[in-house]
């Protein structure tokens, strides 16, 4: 990656099925921004297991999120797609910011906090410390711009207070990154609790819209989704309601507006059945191509293997860069 361009860096963690929050939240911005920056995604499976997994669904759901990532229209020739724990410099270089992460700021932070109250029979350490693993994920490769949903906000603060201690600290090794926020649809709620935000790893299903949901199940989730009792479509309303016209919007690159002055004198049961049909039409050619591309491990393995080259490559860089300001003694010495 020897050009100008500035780096973009994003990833998600494999800890349910792929839903429309995350794409209008991260993916959809991830595509449009991979013609001018150099692009880093990451399937960041290390994340995942901070919750408890399945490990034979954890490794299907890899290949799954490799293969949705390449449908929505990553292209592997142009960006980086690699598997975290493919490159093991991110807990090299965790364990090296731990060392500067105060552990109030991370008490303080909410997904921390959400996910504690989720996972009251497994509060485990690596909770805690995610958002260091996730800053390592970023400076890593030096990211200048992440593209997330509003969700992660707190996380990329803490990013660049880590990164310019580091550079204060030791001296300038790391950009400071900048989160890539979208405007409309960067807090997707659940379908069923418009007051709780839309995971994937959500135990009740009918919460939230997974890229692959088949369209009979997209239309009936759309219909079961909780608005109000009101007549018109107007974002106002209620929560629900202005949930799926962020949801519509999206979809449709129509602003609220428009939306709204196209229902007037029109039923809910009209905007539902549209929104769920606009849904249905944007991922049908995700869809196809996944299923064109899931079976053959081949072409899956190559791209990860000639992938997480590249990305190592950038990787160990930074590290020996890392170990060398914070005073380590140098490997590279011993060969000769
Ligand atoms: N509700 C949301 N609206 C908009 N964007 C969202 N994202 C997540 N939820 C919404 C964005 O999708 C990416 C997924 O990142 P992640 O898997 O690392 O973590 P997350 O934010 O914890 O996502 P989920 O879907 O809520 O996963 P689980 O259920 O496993 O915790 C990020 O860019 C996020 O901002």
């Amino acid at each position: 990656m020897k050009n100008n361009k500035k780096t973009v860096l994003s990833g998600i963690q494999p800890s349910g099925e792929l839903c429309i929050a995350n794409y209008i939240g991260a993916m959809k911005n991830w595509i449009k921004i991979q013609e001018d920056y150099n692009s880093i995604f990451l399937i960041v499976d290390l994340h995942s297991i901070t919750v408890s997994q399945v490990p034979s669904e954890l490794r299907k759901r890899c290949y799954s999120y490799l293969c949705q990532y390449l449908a929505v229209g990553i292209d592997p020739e142009k960006s980086i797609i690699a598997i975290q724990s493919h490159i093991p410099e991110h807990l090299e270089l965790m364990w090296i910011l731990n060392t500067i992460t105060p552990l109030g700021d991370l008490s303080r932070m909410t997904q921390f906090k959400d996910k504690t109250k989720k996972n009251k029979e497994n509060i485990n350490s690596g909770l805690f410390t995610y958002p260091v693993l996730m800053a390592s994920d970023i400076l890593l490769y030096n990211a200048d711009l992440v593209p997330v949903g509003a969700d992660q906000k707190q996380h990329l603060e803490l990013t660049r207070n880590l990164a310019e201690k580091f550079n204060n600290k030791f001296s300038p090794t790391f950009s400071i990154p900048d989160p890539l926020i979208p405007e409309r649809g960067s807090r997707i709620m659940s379908l069923q609790d418009p007051n709780s935000k839309m995971s994937k790893s959500d135990a009740n299903l009918n919460n939230l819209i997974s890229l692959l949901d088949d369209p009979d199940l997209i239309v009936r989730k759309i219909k079961r989704a909780v608005t109000d009792s009101k007549s018109e479509i107007n974002y106002t309303n209620s929560k629900g309601l202005a949930n799926l016209i962020d949801i519509y919007s999206s979809f449709s690159e129509k602003s609220i507006d428009e939306i709204e002055q196209f229902y007037i004198g029109k039923q809910y049961s009209d905007f539902k059945s549209d929104l769920g049909q606009i849904i249905i039409e944007s991922l049908k050619p995700i869809q196809k191509k996944y299923s064109q591309i899931i079976k053959d491990k081949t072409y899956l393995d190559t791209i990860l293997k000639n992938n997480s080259s590249k990305a190592s490559q950038i990787a160990r860089k930074t590290i020996s860069k890392v170990y060398r300001k914070v005073g380590l003694v140098s490997k590279a010495r011993l060969i000769y």
